[in-house]
């Protein structure tokens, strides 16, 4: 859960193969496949470019997770599926899955008992910060989300996300995420690798503090 990349074809400055390929150089931990938003791939090239992924993630020992569609990520035999509170319920999910890994964005703390409830493996808290990589993102909760679930007793592993930089990094964790989700931060990168490696660092650091 520490570095945990969303990437798709949509949002890469550069090719998504070469991206990924430097992200996991970098030390990404955790991918998501998110093949969402005007001009996203469809059909073969869909498939294909999962794949692609796929194999990336396969060589370094690293997860590889598809976000909604259930039917991708049981086709290429992914390690597991994220989905939203607007897609398919949880457990009906879960019951498509089995052992997969199973990822449920919430914000309130309603939403994250019952995603515990139907079967949830973690959860993706946000948008953290202001972000222009998701069209229709809920509103921006700031870290104080985190705090608030953690004192709700929620312990499930949880990533933050949306907006989050270097920089905001240790506020995520600190907050009580156990990691940060990112897509503009790498996938926008002049240097996937570099940026990787400094949004690990920050965790890492934030980490030993908490
Ligand atoms: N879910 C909540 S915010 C978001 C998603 C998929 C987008 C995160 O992208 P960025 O570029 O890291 O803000
Ligand atoms: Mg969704």
């Amino acid at each position: 859960m520490q570095l945990y990349l969303v990437v798709g074809s949509v949002n890469c400055k550069e090719d998504p193969v070469k991206v990924m390929q430097e992200a996991l150089e970098g030390g990404v931990t955790l991918v998501q496949y998110r093949e969402k938003g005007s001009g996203s791939l469809n059909g073969a090239a869909r498939l294909e470019l999962a794949r692609q992924l796929q194999v990336l993630c396969r060589q370094a020992g690293v997860s590889f997770i598809v976000n909604d569609d259930v039917e991708l990520a049981l086709a290429i035999d992914a390690d597991g599926v994220h989905i939203g509170q607007e897609d398919e319920a949880a457990d009906s999910v879960r019951a498509r899955i089995g052992e997969r890994i199973l990822g449920v964005s919430a914000i309130t703390v309603e939403e994250a008992c019952r995603a515990i409830r139907q079967g949830a493996d973690y959860l993706g808290i946000g948008p953290i910060y202001p972000t222009s990589s998701k069209e229709d993102a809920r509103a921006v909760q700031g870290p104080q989300v985190l705090e608030r679930l953690r004192a709700e007793g929620i312990d499930l592993p949880i990533v933050g996300i949306g907006g989050i930089t270097a920089e905001r990094t240790a506020e995520v964790v600190s907050a009580g995420a156990d990691g940060v989700a990112v897509i503009s931060a790498i996938t926008q990168a002049d240097d996937a690798n570099g940026a990787a490696a400094a949004l690990k660092r920050e965790v890492l650091r934030a980490l030993r503090q908490v």
